[in-house]
């Protein structure tokens, strides 16, 4: 399957990893717009929120788990952060496997839409 996150799970693309366990994978944004900025993704392929299936909602749950985590250990959990899904055309998607993009190390403001 040609999904860029599909093969940095695999290891056919490098990525710098935060976190990792069986079912979730977190690594450093190739393109970071805040001090922090790392992506949270399934090691399944979902393609998007949208796809996400009953049988899928433990891993989401899952997923949760490790922003937890992934805060702690980035040292932000106490700052604060903010957790987007950007999921199809008008939510600028452009990667199509599910992912977190968790974000902070810095007073973000308010949400402009
Ligand atoms: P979006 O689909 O718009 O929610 O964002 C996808 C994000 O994925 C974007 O912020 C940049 C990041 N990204 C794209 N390609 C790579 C890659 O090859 N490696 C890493 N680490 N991040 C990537």
């Amino acid at each position: 399957m040609d999904c860029i996150f599909c093969k940095i799970v695999n290891g056919d693309l490098p990525s710098t990893k935060v976190l990792e366990n069986d079912k979730v994978l977190v690594f450093q944004n190739i393109n970071p717009e805040t001090p922090v900025h790392v992506l949270i993704i399934p090691k399944k392929h979902i393609a998007s929120m949208n796809d996400v299936q009953e049988e899928d909602l433990a891993l989401i749950g899952e997923m949760h788990r490790a922003v937890q985590e992934a805060a702690a250990e980035l040292g932000i959990a106490e700052s604060g952060y903010r957790l987007i899904n950007n999921c199809g055309p008008n939510g600028e998607q452009t990667v199509f496997h599910l992912h977190y993009h968790l974000m902070g190390g810095k007073r973000l403001g308010a949400l402009t839409g």
